[in-house]
């Protein structure tokens, strides 16, 4: 299987983010998790880890904003030109709520427009960590349109939470979206994200399409991250009403709960007839994970992947998140291993 992996996510860096209460935490979407990932992707024979291709802007503006990637761009330099009193992060502290959007032209401004949490912290190498990422994950999906029967995209910064025009969880440029919006050219394509937080950037920017149909399937945003969407009764708009599918899961849920759930999403997507599978791949529905509350094994996880590959579509599978460092590499070569 060919992997597409890229040194320049370790740019990306920040020294903490800020947790519920205000407490500033080590952040836990580190490089670590590459570095895990990778040992074990070395020590199997079917591993084949390949640079990305650098696809430019186009294909990232086509499901993003282009204001939105330009403050990406810019928005370090302005950050230290402001001269702050601590620069170790861009983060700010004042959060738009978008129902009367007025956009200011202030950094601080525009980064609280621009960013929905306090994990989306931006420090200097952050676009150009997550321009890599999303090349992997383009360098992915090309791969599946040449043919392949798979690809992996080891793609760090992760992007299921942005969304057209915002960042958050971690994520800035939503890759599994990017690579998605690059198959829909050839084809209806399926986007089924297993993340244990809901994949809202992804059904932002869907939503009102029906060539692409998204399910996610996480923990019930009623008590979970990210709270405001991933409700069951968000089906999409316009013409893309019935192409959405949130399958929000209760504390606990273990193994048998998840594949239930699965099931009905695997059902759903049949039923669509897609011509390619975008998997949102989060590691964190596994039972020790530091941010979840599911109970998924890693035996679990592997009859996931499995039962994903018997709709015997060509699939390219996105990293997203998973925060139990030491058993990472394990859990997602026991999904990849389904996919050969
Ligand atoms: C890609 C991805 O998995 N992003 C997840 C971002 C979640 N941010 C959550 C912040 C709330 C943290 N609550 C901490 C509870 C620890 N027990
Ligand atoms: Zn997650």
């Amino acid at each position: 299987m060919k992997i597409f992996y890229s040194e320049t996510h370790r740019k990306h860096e920040p020294p903490f983010e800020v947790f519920d209460g205000g407490l500033r935490t080590p952040y836990l979407e580190n490089p670590d998790r590459m570095d895990r990932i990778l040992g074990t992707l070395r020590k199997i024979n079917w591993a084949d880890i390949l640079e990305p291709t650098d696809y430019g802007l186009d294909p990232i503006h086509a499901v993003h904003d282009q204001d939105y990637i330009d403050f990406l761009g810019s928005c370090w330099t302005e950050w230290l030109d402001s001269d702050p009193k601590d620069s170790s992060v861009l983060l700010p502290a004042t959060f738009a709520l978008r129902r009367h959007p007025q956009k200011p032209t202030s950094l601080l401004g525009r980064a609280g427009y621009y960013m929905m949490d306090l994990s989306a912290c931006i420090v200097e190498g952050t676009y150009e960590a997550a321009l890599a990422s999303a090349n992997c994950s383009l360098s992915a999906a090309q791969e599946v349109l040449n043919g392949a029967r798979s690809a992996f995209a080891l793609c760090r910064p992760p992007g299921h939470h942005a969304g057209k025009d915002y960042a958050g969880g971690y994520c800035f440029i939503n890759n599994a979206s990017v690579a998605a919006n690059w198959l829909s050219s050839k084809g209806k394509v399926a986007l089924l994200d297993i993340d244990y937080h809901c994949g809202n950037g992804t059904q932002d920017i869907f939503y009102e399409r029906d060539d692409v149909l998204t399910i996610s399937i996480h923990a019930d945003p009623n008590f979970e991250y990210p709270h405001y969407a991933g409700y069951a009764n968000e089906t999409g708009t316009g013409v893309g009403l019935g192409f959405h599918k949130n399958l929000p899961l209760d504390k606990s849920t273990d193994d048998a709960g998840y594949l239930a759930a699965l099931k009905e999403a695997l059902s759903l997507i049949r039923k669509f007839e897609p011509k390619y599978l975008v998997l949102s791949a989060g590691m964190d529905i596994y039972a020790e994970d530091p941010l979840g509350t599911i109970k998924v094994t890693t035996d679990g996880i592997g009859e996931i992947g499995k039962r994903i590959s018997a709709l015997d579509l060509p699939t390219v599978i996105i990293m997203e998140g998973g925060y139990a460092n030491e058993v990472l590499g394990k859990n997602i070569v026991n999904l990849l291993g389904e996919f050969l």
